[in-house]
């Protein structure tokens, strides 16, 4: 048999090339709005290290740290439309797209972080995540935030009376709002990437954030005063969209949800490292720092609000939160 001429013999071996013999690999999005030395970028890396592991260099990813797509409400929607693969994002304007989540965002709802945890990793956070696909969106996974406190250049917040007529910028989350207003505070939203500019130029006088995020952020350059409120806990999730999971074989849909696990569980781990040196990094930095509120007027304030917020999400369903041991 005569051989193949060698011309023919190189356009097969381009042509099997093409047909995935050599891995095809598909580079998916990532968006979060602080920077990547942060409990974000660390869940980020986790979770496209894991991903890029367990799928032998299938999936990889592209990061876009530090708000370059926009604020978090912008980036949920880029991933709605399609325009991006990813986000790693706190829950504050999640419940804006899936308002069954806007229950967690309460005040004082969680007593710790133990506490909070529990609540998102059992059934009650689980059936949330449930709420996501009939919105185009789809939740891999609960990681988080942190518990917020409140910064601001114009005094030392210890109890409400102190952070009332203060401007503080807030997540455009209405749970949130009508909680800091029950304060006195009046409530600016704003997304994230407007939030370093607007406390510099003194648009607002304060805002109110995770450790974690004021120090990736560097506050410190701008706000004067951190007292340690504690006034919401502030979850976050790793949420894609049912277009970018119909790509994943079923073996790679496992891999995806078990990398979003491991990134929930190295960005806890750095809201707590962030929280343990934080503080006295931020007062190095030049803040005052409040260590101990009045957390019991804080609460007493939001007697009427939590009434409201009663009839929104029923009484029994924040019982039921609370209740969690
Ligand atoms: O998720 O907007 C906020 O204050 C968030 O805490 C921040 O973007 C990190």
């Amino acid at each position: 048999m005569k051989a193949m001429p060698r011309k023919f013999l190189l356009a097969s071996l381009l042509a099997l090339a093409g047909t995935g013999l050599a891995q095809a690999q598909t580079v998916l999005k990532i968006g979060y709005a602080v920077p990547t030395n942060s409990h974000y970028g660390v869940g980020a890396n986790v979770f496209c290290e894991e991903l890029e592991k367990g799928t032998s260099g299938r999936y990889k990813c592209q990061h876009f740290p530090a708000g370059a797509l926009g604020g978090e409400r912008e980036m949920i929607e880029a991933v709605q439309l399609g325009t991006l693969d990813i986000v790693n994002t706190s829950t504050g304007p999640v419940g804006n797209f899936v308002p069954e989540v806007k229950i967690v965002d309460i005040p004082f709802l969680f007593r710790d972080y133990d506490h909070a945890r529990k609540v998102l990793d059992g059934p009650i956070g689980q059936d949330l995540l449930g709420k996501f696909p009939s919105k185009g969106l789809v939740a891999l996974a609960w990681a988080e935030n942190g518990f917020r406190h409140m910064t601001n250049n114009k005094r030392q917040i210890v109890k409400p009376g102190d952070a009332s007529g203060l401007k503080m910028r807030t997540m455009e989350n209405k749970v949130h709002m009508d909680g800091y207003k029950a304060f006195g505070i009046q409530p600016t939203p704003m997304a994230f990437p407007e939030v370093y500019g607007a406390l510099q130029q003194g648009t607002v006088d304060g805002q109110e954030n995770p450790i974690p995020v004021i120090l990736a952020s560097k506050f410190s350059q701008v706000q004067k005063h951190l007292s340690l409120t504690g006034h919401v806990y502030s979850p976050a999730l790793l949420i894609t969209s049912p277009r970018v999971m119909a790509k994943f074989s079923e073996a790679d849909k496992k891999v995806a949800y078990e990398a979003a696990k491991k990134a929930a569980i190295a960005q806890r781990k750095r809201v707590n490292d962030d929280e343990n040196t934080g503080i006295a990094q931020l007062e190095k930095d030049g803040m005052t720092v409040v260590r101990r509120v009045d957390g019991q007027a804080f609460r007493d304030a939001l007697r009427d609000t939590y009434a409201a917020y009663a009839r929104e999400f029923g009484a029994d369903n924040i019982r039921r939160i609370q209740d969690v041991k």
